[in-house]
């Protein structure tokens, strides 16, 4: 495979400063070492910068930094679109108001190429806020109504060329729903596999029932792992813990059987609060969650201390 490291220095969608931070550590914690030694090819693109635009002001004075967003968005559907030709866009991020991009342009070019494009959403949340719901003004908690389509985003963030269809995400981790979005999501087909359908069935029965579908459908998908999917004891590093995550061998599961799948086009690292981080190891962590996802065995993992 050959990997392309997109660094998107953004935090303004959040609502603590360090994520902007986040490019610079999965760096330093040997990412492209980690995916070189697989037998990847792996070229580091640098960071990408913000447009400069100026959308409307929004009714809802809570939305926080939109014009800043934004031109993010703009920029990074940009670079995923153009990066996605030929390989394999990783998305270094940066909070998650970052997928509001990466997946609206891989939604654009799926569209050109004529396959359907599927996402896989790792998070404690659900990101399933309207420009007009949410309360905190934070827009990494927007995305996902954002890339499917739900209404009252234009003209504040870009036009879409493609929407990805509601029954064509699937969300594993979920923990923390607010009751507008919890609302909104009862009335699409969105999957939400929360974190007690994890404790009853295993994450591996719900990741095998999606695997099956993107399959049979010829698809292409995006995987978007949010730090806090993670358990805050395996993953400190995130400004918005919440108790009750995946573990560790969860997580790797996750990622060993998306492996095995063969499915994942694109993948996004996100949420990512090196200043919030303790001697790296969250850091650490997602580098060798991305190594099993692009194919470290279990048993060929490194001895590491902690
Ligand atoms: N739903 C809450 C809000 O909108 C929390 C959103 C937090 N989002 C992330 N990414 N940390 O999942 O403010
Ligand atoms: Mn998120
Ligand atoms: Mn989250
Ligand atoms: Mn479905």
């Amino acid at each position: 495979m050959h990997c392309k490291l997109i660094g998107v220095p953004l935090q303004d969608g959040a609502s603590q400063l360090g994520c902007e931070m986040g490019p610079s550590a999965l760096r330093t914690a040997g990412i492209v070492t980690a995916l070189s030694e697989l037998g990847h090819t792996v070229s580091d693109l640098g960071n990408l910068a913000p447009l400069s635009v100026d959308p409307p002001a929004h009714p809802n004075a809570t939305v926080r930094n939109l014009p800043l967003i934004r031109g993010w968005i703009e920029a990074i559907a940009e670079a995923a679109y153009r990066e996605s030709v030929d390989g394999m866009p990783i998305f270094l991020g940066g909070d998650h108001a970052l997928s509001a991009g990466s997946v609206s342009g891989i939604a654009r070019r799926a569209t050109e190429e004529g396959r359907p494009l599927f996402v896989l959403w790792l998070d404690a949340h659900t990101d399933f806020h309207t420009l007009d719901s949410t309360r905190s003004g934070n827009l990494h908690g927007v995305p996902v109504a954002y890339f499917t389509g739900q209404p009252g985003f234009s003209p504040y963030l870009p036009d879409l060329a493609a929407t990805v269809p509601a029954t064509h995400v699937c969300m594993i981790g979920i923990r923390s729903v607010d009751p507008a979005e919890r609302a909104a999501l009862a009335r699409t087909e969105v999957t939400v596999h929360d974190m007690r359908a994890i404790d009853e069935h295993g994450v591996a029965a719900l990741l095998r029932g999606f695997l099956a579908e993107v399959s049979a459908a010829n698809g292409l998908l995006h995987v978007s792992l949010d730090v806090d999917f993670l358990d805050p004891a395996v993953g400190p590093a995130v400004g918005t813990t919440v108790p009750g995550g995946a573990t560790f061998r969860e997580a790797h599961l996750v990622m060993e059987m998306l492996h095995d799948s063969g499915l994942v086009t694109s993948l996004d690292l996100v949420e990512l609060n090196p200043f919030l981080d303790e001697r790296g190891r969250t850091a650490i962590l997602l580098v060798d969650l991305t190594a099993s996802l692009m194919g470290r065995k279990v048993m060929d993992r490194p001895t590491r201390s902690y």
